[in-house]
Order: structure tokens, then sequence, then C-alpha cells
């Protein structure tokens, strides 16, 4: 659209004041704020004003005839060991015909942890504080190389952290993957309205943007060409996970067997969760389709309900990894009535300018923010399968400073994944009763990601080291 066209699809829209300085900015700010006006959809906010703000409503899931969803238990857990078996070789199988990515989603803002950059550029490891980045960039390689068939990595950023992600992993040398197999692209935004469903201008000449939510990238792996790309080299599944949780399998056979041996277009893996009020999603069933609720949409009661042997009843929690199929993600991010992700309403205090073009600093909420969650598209998902992990082998976020899932709680999480996988290949090492190892030791992913892969390495090694503080194993 050209100049006037856009600011009178915006005065038509009922939001002309988002150009009432584009007199006085010169021509680059003008430019500036077509640009971010170009990305507004006008019908898609003004609907979202109806729905959500106007309405106001909080994005409200229905409860209605809510159950707690099936899973496939571990076989330790009374699952089928046959089972388990075959999806692993299937699963292996897809791994060496090369058919399966990494994605990561690290276009989040990370301020509840207080970092100020990329939080993949975030140190977490207990010695060599690798970062996050790094961590995954070493366990795709060595799961590459596993199976003779390196595997493309792709991860989406934000505008606000493409930049620096990009120089870092430039000038980490891409932590020894091909460039030409690691893929940023940058996820979608979305402008932040008042409560009566005004965008919201930060400065004259900029709209108060945000990113669309990790939902967003469904649309954003189509819009950057990254589903073409994954055509192009034959790839039709795709491994989803967080960029703050270094303890995450990314490359796990077994979950991406039971994905393709039950034909499923999404699949998830759950944990039992640790208390009822644990702040992760919860898998449920409705209407015969698999949804997930989050934990703020799930009344406490609910959380809290338990069954005659006095276990939770929503005890299938979700921590965010899925395997998904690339059809089924065109098909999604091409959306159309009944396809796409709802959008969730979260009211935040946002920093804009009031009508006199003079800064306000919200000491209360004062506008509302809109996210997608991926997790919304399981219910559209064929033949979806959940699978059950042990959070020890796949689940320790980096979320807070301190407390629960704090850089503390994760390093001694790794910490005790190395001493248990030492311990499996009769390296005796000592543990406190929580299974927290004495010494201070890191695994390098290079040396083993998994207990199958450090074990192999473990064995090949033609002299055992000692086990003493600051041992590094690679
Ligand atoms: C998420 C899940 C929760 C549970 C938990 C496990 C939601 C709403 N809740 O909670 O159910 O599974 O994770 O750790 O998701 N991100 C983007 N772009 C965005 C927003 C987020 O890339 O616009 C990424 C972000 O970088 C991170 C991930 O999504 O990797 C999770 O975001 P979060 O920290 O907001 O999610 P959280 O902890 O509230």
């Amino acid at each position: 659209m050209a100049t006037p066209e856009i600011i009178e699809a915006f005065q038509r829209a009922g939001q002309g004041h988002v150009f009432a300085f584009h007199d006085e900015l010169d021509a680059a700010a003008r430019e500036r704020l077509l640009a971010d006006a170009a990305e507004i959809d006008l019908a898609e906010i003004a609907r979202l004003h109806k729905t959500l703000v106007a309405g106001n409503a909080s994005f409200a899931a229905s409860l209605d005839g809510l159950t707690p969803a099936p899973y496939e238990p571990l076989p330790e857990h009374g699952g089928d060991p046959a089972a388990w078996a075959a999806a692993k070789t299937a699963g292996e199988t897809a791994l060496r015909a090369g058919r399966v990515a990494a994605f990561v989603v690290a276009g989040g803002q990370g301020t509840r942890l207080g970092y100020d950059g990329p939080k993949g550029t975030y140190p977490v490891t207990p010695l060599r504080k690798k970062t996050l980045f790094q961590v995954f960039a070493e366990k795709i390689r060595a799961a590459g190389l596993r199976y003779g068939k390196p595997i493309h990595w792709f991860i989406m950023t934000s505008h606000a952290n493409h930049a620096a992600t990009e120089k870092f992993f430039r000038d980490n040398n891409h932590f020894g993957l091909s460039p030409a197999r690691v893929h940023l692209f940058r996820q979608g935004r979305m402008p932040a309205v008042d409560l009566q469903g005004k965008i919201l201008l930060e400065t004259k000449s900029t709209i108060a943007m945000s990113p669309d939510g990790h939902g967003g990238s469904l649309r954003a792996l189509q819009r950057s060409g990254a589903l073409d790309i994954m055509q192009r080299e034959g790839i039709d599944t795709l491994s989803y996970f967080q960029v703050d949780n270094p303890l995450i399998r990314i490359i796990d056979p077994a979950f991406i067997g039971w994905h393709h041996l039950r034909h499923s277009e999404m699949s998830s893996k759950m944990i039992p969760k640790a208390y009822a009020g644990e702040k992760i999603g919860h898998f449920c069933m409705q209407n015969n389709r698999l949804i997930v609720i989050e934990y703020s949409d799930l009344p406490v009661a609910m959380q809290r309900e338990t069954d005659p042997a006095g276990k939770l009843r929503y005890i299938a929690g979700s921590i965010a990894i899925h395997i998904l199929d690339t059809n089924f993600i065109r098909r999604m991010a091409a959306g159309g009535p009944g396809v796409e992700l709802p959008f969730h309403r979260a009211d935040k205090k946002i920093p804009a300018i009031d009508a006199a073009g003079n800064p306000v600093k919200p000491v209360k909420p004062n506008g509302v923010k809109f996210e997608m969650f991926v997790f919304d598209a399981v219910p559209h998902a064929k033949n979806s399968v959940i699978i059950e992990t042990l959070r020890a082998n796949d689940f320790s976020p980096v979320k807070n400073a301190e407390g629960l899932d704090s850089p503390k709680t994760c390093r001694e999480d790794q910490l005790r994944q190395f001493a248990r996988w030492l311990n499996a290949s009769d390296a005796a090492i000592e543990t406190d009763p929580t299974g927290l190892p004495k010494p201070v030791i890191e695994v390098s992913p290079l040396f083993g990601y998994d207990e199958d892969s450090f074990t192999e390495s473990w064995t090949r090694l033609p002299a055992k080291p000692t086990i003493t503080d600051g041992l590094y194993l690679e």
C-alpha cells in the first residue's frame, strides 16, 4: 500500500491517531512508522478488540466436559516395552534418513530472568559456563554425527533480539555447525492496544509492537521460507523446544518414532506434575479432542483434584516439547476458518505516549498484548500422541533469577544428570540423597547428550578418568 492508502485504512479502522504526529516527523521516522503500520492486520485487530478487549474477556477456555488426557507411560511406569523399543527403532531410521530438524523458539523477552540479551546467550553449564545456544548446538551436532546425517537447526528470534542472536552465532562460528544448516528467522509482531482498542504508540514514530507469541512460529516458519528449505532438504519432522531448557533431549528417537508410527501430526511430551500448582500446562480431553489448558486457565480446585488413589487427576503436565509434521505446520499457517490459532489476551503496563505526544510510564496495566500459543495447535492435529518423559531427562528450565527454575536449580539438575550417566556406566560417583554429585563435573554434549550416547563414548574410552572436581568430558 502507498502511504496515503495506509493512512486512510487506519483512519477507516478508527486508528487514525497512529499518524497524529506524521507531519512533524522527518523522512526516516515516517518510513519507520509506515513499516510498523504495514505489519498490522487491521481487521484482525478489530476482531480481537471486539472479542477479547471490549468483551472484557481474558482468553477463557471452556471447561465443559473436561477430562484428563491419556498418555503413553514409560515402560518403568507400566508402558509396553516392545512399543517403546519399536518407536526408538523407527525414530532412529528417520534420523538416518535425514527427515528430522531441530526447532527452537527463542523470541521471548526473558524479563523474569532479568538478563539483558537474547536468552540463548545466557551461560548455564556448571564448569565451562556454556550458553544455552552452545549446549543446543552441540547436542544437535553430536546427534547428526551419531546418525550419519547432519541435522538442520531452525531458530526463531524476535525483532528485538534477531541481530544480536545472529551476531552471537557468527562470533562463535556457529559452534561447529555448518552455517548453511543454521537458519535464523524472525517471528511476527502484534500491536498493543489500549483498553478502548486503540493501537498504542511507543513514540511519535513507532507503534508499541511485541512478539506474537510462540504460536506465531507456525506462521513465521511459513512466511520466512523455512518450510520451503525443509521441503528441499527432505525434512518432514520438526523437533520443537524452548530456549530456556538445556536438559532437553532435542533429538529423541523414541519420541520421533511414536510420532511416526502413530501417523501423528503433532506429538507432545508430558511429565507428571510435581505438585498441583506447578506452572505448566495440562493435557486434557474435551469433545474427544486433545487440548492443552495453561495453569492460569485451570481453576485451582481442578488442579488439586485427586483420583481415589490420591494421585493428581490432571497429572499430565505440558513442558512445551513437541514433534510437528511439516505439512501440518503448512496447513495451520495457511489458516482459514476453524484452523487458526486463537489469540490470548495479556494485560500489561506498556510504555506509550499520550495524545499530546508525552511519554507515559504506566503504574498499572494500560493496555493489552495479543499472543498465540503453539499448544493451541494440538486439537487441530490428527492422531496426536502424548508420551511420558522423565523430568530428570528432559526438563529443567531457567526462568527466574532465583528460587524455582533458576540458574542454580538448572545447574544442579545438569550435575545430577551427569552423575546418573556415570553411575549407569559403572563409573561410581558419590552423590547426596538427591543425586547431586559431590565433585563438580561437566559432560560435553559432544561426549554424550543422553544416556545411550554417553555410554557409547564411555565404553570406548581406553583409560577411564578419575572423577574429581573439575573433570570435563568431551
Ligand atoms: C511455557 C508454557 C507452560 C510450560 C512452560 C514450560 C506458555 C503460555 N506456557 O511457560 O505451559 O510448558 O513453558 O517451560 O507457553 N517465545 C517466543 N516468542 C514469544 C513468546 C515466547 O519465541 O512471543 C518463546 C520463549 O523464548 C521461550 C518459550 O517461548 O523459549 C516460552 O515462553 P515463556 O517463557 O513465556 O513461557 P512460560 O515459561 O510462561
